[in-house]
């Protein structure tokens, strides 16, 4: 059927072209004489699929032979994309399957765009995910990621006059050829019912007589690593049914009920929960974490005991990373089917538990860490319930022993939350079962030792260590930049910085060269051009190339401040409209674009969203204005999306209040693609600005240790005359929806101005005016510009994961042999 080399599928075009049309005919069941894009599309895929399970299963055998210790990395949250433009990639065969496909008379290019988003996450947490397993299976790491396969990912944006309204994410609809499922590797889950007390071999054992068993189905999606034959796994689980007769109601002859009441355990892996405030203590939230990490930790342990009989040595051989505390629970399940299911002492149990979880936090506010009511707690999982008390009760003793009776103290570091209502917090519960802790940035870090756990570190200092986040530059330069990426490596003369990132910083040493220049210069103008079609076609609104192209795509939140991004528009406009036609002349045209979704139950976030309308509707109409100014807003934000704006835009914006963003990603892509960051020094903005230097960049507002103070005197202190200007023209119906808006203004004005939008207005226009100084000497704009992708380095996933595998996991590579 194939043609194989060695064992292994043929990647030149020809033996390409064969298997494309084999999956034409068999796999999606189309005449190879006729068959469309789409179709293609899948046919490829198959194609590309063929050659990753061939690798992922030489990589699996291979770590089964050598036996290393192996990361397990748990996250309710993966937002991987687009999977065909980056497994070509990685796989070093983009160039021969474009071949293939034009002797067939079709292109690359428009088959990749024909497949979805697998958008199961929401943010810069689940797009980091996807980015550390790049890298984790690029430096041959032995990791598996595990998570849920939800059928509905994020909710689709669409807007309707201006407004957000969310729609399903049934993204399953047209099939995922990247995914393999396991009808045989399943696992039943378990849930309700009640803890019995049994004597088993001489022993008193606590024993769970659930309610309610789901079945877990594996679904495997290979992640390939580059320029290596190493392939992990992201193994998702679905909930089934399960196999067992509810024999009541069979018996009863209610059989349409029975089946219909089985078919709900399906909704388990329904839907994922935006990341809003209103999940917090939903029953659903708890079985998803429940259930995810039940078959998990099955699966993990059952790999564990096929070749070791001796628990003592899971540590060696297992190390568990939990993604924020999602998967928390996962510590009470480990020790539960260590005490109850092999019956190892508390102690033993403990001791093995301790060893082998890490903690990663992704928050900076006390109120966004998870809580879950005790007395769901018990109904769902009563016999972890039991557990966590004895975990607790074994905490506060140690503790008491430490630091005395000092009960204020004990009861903020209590894992259970006393008060009218009882809750379980799950950061205590996983501080205290993680040997590490630790926070996405320096700044991150250091908020989390002196405020949010303080009390932690103050007992464990050794526990706590600092990770700065990372991007992978194989998504983020080399399959959504390939102009760039062409460029960077015809001047350093290899591709080499493709896998080992800090040879960007040779760039350094052409950033003013004409040459460089011109060409970087040329990158940049095709790729506005893309970006330009897009804008066009998204929302109607034509835009000119010579204008500065600002960006500002995250996720819509009061802390990310795009009603400031929007209020600084609504100057500029204002400026614009008073100036004498002279001065015009000197404006540097922009196009301000704005892109991201607001959590669905986010009142606020969604009139900031509605604002960006209302004014772009003012202005891209104001003939008077024409292309000097043009604000967009760019729907359905997701990781396709990211990959068009970010390499066509000049200057990007990252500008949360100081000391709310944990550390942010999105500024990372930016800086690799070479546009200017216009940003407050916040997160992981503060380690850029030590890489590339302040004056590569524009910084603003007040610092981090500045914020509390001026939030102290917000309430007597009168905004800048011009933030009150604009704030008064939208709230005076200058841009319509009067009442709509009038709750918006109220956020920043009366005292009330929690984010400092007021207080930072006026450094934010200087900033902004730095720039626009900037961007008029071409010159200099586009070493600033060199200069940030040649400082970019140190922002690679692949840096992260290092200092992750080496200082918290204690993994090492295994590399399959080529
Ligand atoms: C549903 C709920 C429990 C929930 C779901 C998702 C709560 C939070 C989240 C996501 C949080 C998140 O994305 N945090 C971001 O993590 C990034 C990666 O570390 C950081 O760069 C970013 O600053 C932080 O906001």
């Amino acid at each position: 059927m194939f043609e194989l080399m060695d064992g292994f599928l043929k990647n030149d075009p020809v033996s390409l072209q064969k298997d494309i049309l084999h999956h034409v005919e068999y796999t999606v069941a189309r005449s190879r004489f006729s068959f469309d894009d789409f179709e293609a599309y899948q046919a490829l895929s198959h194609s590309v699929r063929d050659r990753l399970i061939e690798r992922w299963h030489d990589t699996q055998q291979h770590f089964k032979k050598k036996d290393p210790k192996r990361l397990y990395f748990l996250s309710l949250e993966f937002l991987m994309g687009r999977s065909l433009s980056n497994s070509v990639i990685n796989l070093g065969i983009k160039d021969q399957c474009a071949e293939a496909l034009s002797q067939l008379g079709f292109e690359y290019e428009v088959l990749a765009e024909q497949e979805g988003d697998a958008a199961l996450g929401n943010g810069g947490l689940a797009r980091l995910s996807a980015c550390q397993m790049d890298s984790l299976a690029t430096l041959d790491f032995p990791a598996w990621g595990y998570g849920l396969r939800y059928q509905y990912g994020l909710f689709r944006q669409i807007i309707i006059d201006g407004f957000q309204h969310e729609q399903p994410d049934y993204w399953l609809n047209f099939g995922n050829p990247w995914e393999i499922e396991r009808v045989h590797v399943s696992y039943p889950v378990k849930f309700y019912g009640s803890v019995k007390e049994e004597v088993v071999n001489g022993k008193k054992c606590k024993v769970w007589i659930p309610g309610e068993t789901v079945e877990a189905v594996a679904y495997d999606n290979p992640i390939p690593g580059y320029g290596t034959r190493n392939t992990i796994n992201l193994r998702l689980w679905a909930a089934k049914p399960s196999e067992g007769l509810d024999i009541e109601s069979y018996n009863t002859g209610d059989y349409i009920n029975a089946i219909v009441n089985r078919q709900k355990a399906e909704i388990i892996s329904n839907v994922l929960y935006p990341d809003d405030r209103s999940y917090q203590g939903k029953e659903l939230r708890l079985k998803q974490q429940y259930f995810f990490v039940s078959a998990s930790l099955q699966d993990i342990v059952r790999r564990f005991k096929d070749m070791h009989n001796n628990f003592d040595e899971f540590p060696d051989k297992v190390a568990l990373q939990l993604n924020d505390t999602h998967p928390s629970i996962s510590v009470v399940e480990l020790m539960r089917m260590l005490l109850d299911e092999e019956h190892l002492s508390w102690k033993r149990s403990w001791n093995i538990v301790c060893k082998v979880f890490t903690f990663t936090t992704h928050t900076v506010l006390p109120e966004a860490l998870e809580k879950v009511p005790m007395d769901l707690f018990e109904t769902v999982l009563p016999r972890h319930l039991q557990i966590i008390y004895d975990i607790n009760f074994a905490f506060m003793e140690e503790l008491k022993n430490k630091i005395g009776k000092d009960y204020v103290r004990l009861s903020r570091m209590s894992i259970v939350e006393e008060g009218a209502v009882k809750n379980i917090r799950m950061a205590n519960l996983s501080i205290v079962c993680s040997h590490t802790v630790n926070g996405v940035s320096r700044a991150h870090s250091e908020l989390l030792k002196t405020r949010v756990f303080m009390d932690f570190y103050e007992l464990w200092p050794e526990k706590f260590q600092y990770k700065t986040n990372g991007v992978t530059q194989r998504r983020w330069i080399v399959v959504s930049n390939p102009s760039l990426c062409a460029l960077i490596s015809k001047w350093l003369r290899t591709e080499s910085w493709i896998h080992d990132v800090d040879l960007l910083t040779h760039l350094k040493n052409h950033a003013s060269n004409p040459e460089l220049q011109h060409e970087w210069k040329m990158v940049k103008k095709i790729n506005k051009m893309r970006l330009a079609e897009y804008i066009e076609t998204m929302s109607g609104v034509k835009v000119s190339l010579d204008a500065m192209f600002d960006v500002q795509i995250k996720r819509i939140h009061e802390y990310k401040r795009q009603f400031l991004n929007i209020l600084g528009v609504i100057h500029r406009y204002d400026c614009i409209k008073n100036m004498e036609e002279s001065d015009r002349r000197k404006v540097v045209p922009r196009v301000c674009i704005i892109g991201g979704k607001a959590p669905p139950g986010y009142e606020i976030a969604k009139k900031i969203i509605k604002l960006c309308h209302a004014v772009a509707e003012k202005i891209n109409n104001d003939t008077d204005i024409g292309d000097l100014l043009k604000l967009v807003f760019i729907p359905d934000y997701n990781v396709s999306v990211a990959e068009l704006v970010i390499p066509g835009s000049d200057l990007s914006q990252h500008i949360s209040t100081a000391g709310h963003e944990a550390s942010g990603t999105g500024s990372m892509k930016f800086l690799m693609n070479g546009c200017l960051l216009l940003a407050t020094a916040d997160g992981s903005t503060n380690e850029i600005i030590e890489e590339i230097g302040a004056e590569n960049m524009f910084i603003f507002g007040a610092k981090m240790n500045e914020v509390p103070k001026l939030r102290e005197k917000e309430s007597t202190i009168k905004a800048p005359l011009q933030f009150r200007r604009v704030v008064r023209m939208v709230r005076d119906g200058y841009f319509g929806f009067k009442d709509y808006f009038k709750s918006l203004c109220d956020t920043v004005e009366n005292g009330k101005d929690f984010y400092l939008l007021g207080s930072d207005f006026t450094s934010y226009l200087e900033a902004q005016a730095a720039a626009d100084r900037a961007y008029v000497d071409k010159e200099k704009w586009c070493k600033m510009s060199v200069l940030s992708t040649a400082g970019s380095g140190r922002f690679s996933s692949d840096r992260t994961i290092e200092d992750y595998a080496e200082k918290t996991w204690g993994i090492k590579p295994c590399k399959l042999p080529l």
